[in-house]
């Protein structure tokens, strides 16, 4: 009850912390907090405001903790993740589920019964001895329509800085929120003593039913941080049961480009972690969002999107001047706040990574350890200088490109692009536009990939449909099904209907003519596949009809080439933009196979593919 609640909240935080939690008044969310410290008994409670005092607390912290450490540069810190902890702990993630309860999910299910189990056995007193450090954070700009607050709670003081620099801190108007959203998030984490031998009983249960995350024994902010992607997930569960024909959850980037006279129409697109949304989204000169999208139909007819977040976790292996320069002016330059995690830090408290296009130090201490070049595991294999998934953490208003205002917009900004891509080697052009929304929706739903270093345990090629696969927590059919309802509404007006595409700079040489490890482009054509989707958005160029949707003319991209200063031979278009049939019609048998075995998938997605075939 809300006496019991007060009386545990007046017990335990001093006068001050008291006082800042008073403007929090939602009931359900003072219950919850209270029930957190019941369960994991903190020696100590600090309420975050998201003042300037707070946020610097919460720094320090995680400095006198050891979470982070200073590095040379002003604002940066380093943070290691624990050795087994450094992605996604995909096998160690359930959601929970009733007793009774037939749902039919891509993910691991847990009974409730055996989740109270756990948290009773692993999380009663995991902060012992520690502050629980609480916030108030809105997923996207304070009064959009798919904006939802969420609270984050951790002993972590990193997750707690984390917090800050990605998602708006909401402290004052988070009893408005809750109240507009009709929902609000709660997101319960501790690393308990932040021991290598603590996480194999780490785990992350997501509880649909009251919408809260438990994570526990962990430290990747991907494992722990769940306002990321644990809330997101939420959002898509929101959108296709209580939201259908209204709104989309996407793990997608939001980025504006720059077409003849100046005129700006912005792109929203999906790839799996780990396969250029970071890049892509900073292409664009209206950066605003490299991960995810919360997406609705407008009163006008135009399809909007906001990012949930304000800040970049960004993969860093392959970050250089070349492919990432305004990424890497925030890296190297002065004045922007930066936490990285798991990269190599030389002996001058200097951060480095592989691929950066910089000279590689003699020694330095990075994820596992001390490191000089050639070291090896007990298995004798290398050890690269940085893990495949270190990241840099920073706001997303630090990148020189990005559209402050407009990603700070509730309105949202007009999405006239979308596109769908993943990791395909060998099989589809690096762009190409769907003829009709149900193609589009198919594109999305046949992504297919390479795994990559962003999740434990994971390996060869997988369907990712939508790249949001992993974070699906209903049936695939209802999502699929929602999608289809979503592009077809008759709320979206004509000038409001987007353009649906697949992009791929993953296209390698293989089966055309070379050794299969030659990539056929370079990180910023993406610039040129961009450019031609919004040209062709706009009308100005039209494209060569194929079974699979328009490809574009060489004439046209060879324009766009050269305002990036770039030659395009007409050899390599040939390469790009030939069709593989073979590979295609295969592609396609594997997914029509695949997906046949599901059940209750909507019957436009196998006449799509049968039309492709025929
Ligand atoms: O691990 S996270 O999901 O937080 C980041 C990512 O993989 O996109
Ligand atoms: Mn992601």
């Amino acid at each position: 009850s809300l006496e019991d609640a007060q009386a545990v909240l007046e017990k335990s935080l001093d006068k001050a912390n008291l006082q800042k939690l008073s403007p929090i008044t939602t009931v359900d969310a003072l219950i919850k907090i209270a029930n957190s410290i019941v369960i994991c008994k903190p020696a100590a409670v600090f309420i975050n405001s998201g003042s300037p005092e707070d946020v610097q607390w919460i720094r320090e912290h995680a400095l006198h903790k050891g979470e982070e450490k200073k590095l040379a540069k002003p604002g940066h810190t380093i943070h290691f993740d624990l050795p087994e902890d450094q992605a996604r702990l995909v096998n160690q993630t359930y959601y929970i589920i009733n007793e009774g309860e037939k749902i039919s999910s891509l993910a691991k299910l847990l009974l409730r019964d055996e989740a109270t189990q756990y948290v009773r056995q692993y999380m009663t007193g995991i902060m012992d001895g520690m502050t629980m450090i609480i916030g108030f954070y809105s997923r996207g700009p304070v009064g959009a329509e798919a904006a939802v607050p969420a609270i984050e709670m951790s002993s972590s003081a990193y997750v707690l800085h984390s917090a800050e620099l990605l998602y708006r801190n909401c402290y004052d108007q988070f009893d408005r929120e809750a109240e507009r959203a009709n929902i609000f998030f709660t997101n319960l984490h501790s690393e308990g003593k932040n021991r290598p031998e603590d996480v194999p009983n780490a785990r992350i249960l997501m509880d649909r039913s009251w919408l809260t995350t438990f994570s526990t024994y962990c430290t990747y902010a991907g494992n722990t941080l769940l306002m990321k992607k644990g809330n997101h997930r939420f959002c898509v569960d929101y959108a296709t049961y209580h939201k259908k024909e209204e709104q989309l959850s996407e793990h997608m980037f939001i980025t504006g480009l720059t077409g003849p006279g100046g005129r700006v129409n912005f792109c929203a697109g999906a790839a799996p972690s780990g396969c250029g949304k970071t890049t892509t989204a900073m292409v664009g000169s209206h950066f605003v969002g490299d991960d995810l999208a919360q997406i609705w139909i407008a009163a006008d007819g135009t399809i909007r999107a906001i990012n949930p977040e304000k800040g970049i976790f960004g993969i860093v292996e392959d970050v250089n001047r070349e492919g990432d320069p305004y990424l890497m002016e925030c890296l190297r330059g002065d004045g922007t706040e930066v936490i990285w995690s798991n990269v190599l830090i030389d002996e001058h408290g200097v951060p480095h990574w592989v691929g950066n296009g910089e000279s590689v130090p003699e020694r330095g201490v990075n994820f596992q350890g001390e490191w000089s070049p050639g070291k090896t595991d007990a298995n004798g294999k290398p050890i690269p200088m940085s893990h495949k998934n270190s990241r840099c953490t920073l706001l997303a208003s630090a990148i020189a490109n990005h559209a402050t205002e407009a990603a700070e917009d509730p309105a949202g900004v007009p999405i006239r692009v979308f596109t769908y891509s993943g990791r395909d080697s060998d099989t589809m052009p690096p762009v190409w536009a769907a003829r009709t929304m149900d193609e589009g929706v198919v594109i999305g739903a046949s992504i297919v990939s390479q795994a990559t270093a962003t999740e434990v345990g994971v390996t060869g090629v997988r369907r990712q449909p939508w790249a949001n696969a992993p974070f699906i927590p209903g049936s695939l059919a209802d999502y699929m099904e929602a999608q289809f309802v979503f592009f077809n509404s008759e709320k979206i007006s004509a000038a409001g209907r987007p353009v649906m595409a697949g992009l791929n700079y993953f296209l390698t040489d293989g089966n055309r003519g070379g050794s299969g490890n030659k990539l056929l482009g370079e990180k910023r054509d993406v610039k040129v596949w961009l450019g031609w989707l919004e040209r062709f958005a706009h009308g100005d160029v039209t494209g060569i009809e194929t079974p699979i949707g328009y490809l574009p003319r060489y004439d046209d991209l060879k324009a766009l080439f050269a305002e990036i200063n770039k030659e395009y031979p007409e050899s390599l278009y040939d390469k790009q933009f030939s069709l593989y049939i073979d590979n295609i019609l295969h592609r396609l048998e594997l997914q029509t196979e695949a997906y046949g075995k599901e059940e209750n998938l909507p019957a436009k997605l196998f006449e799509v593919y049968r039309r492709q075939q025929a």
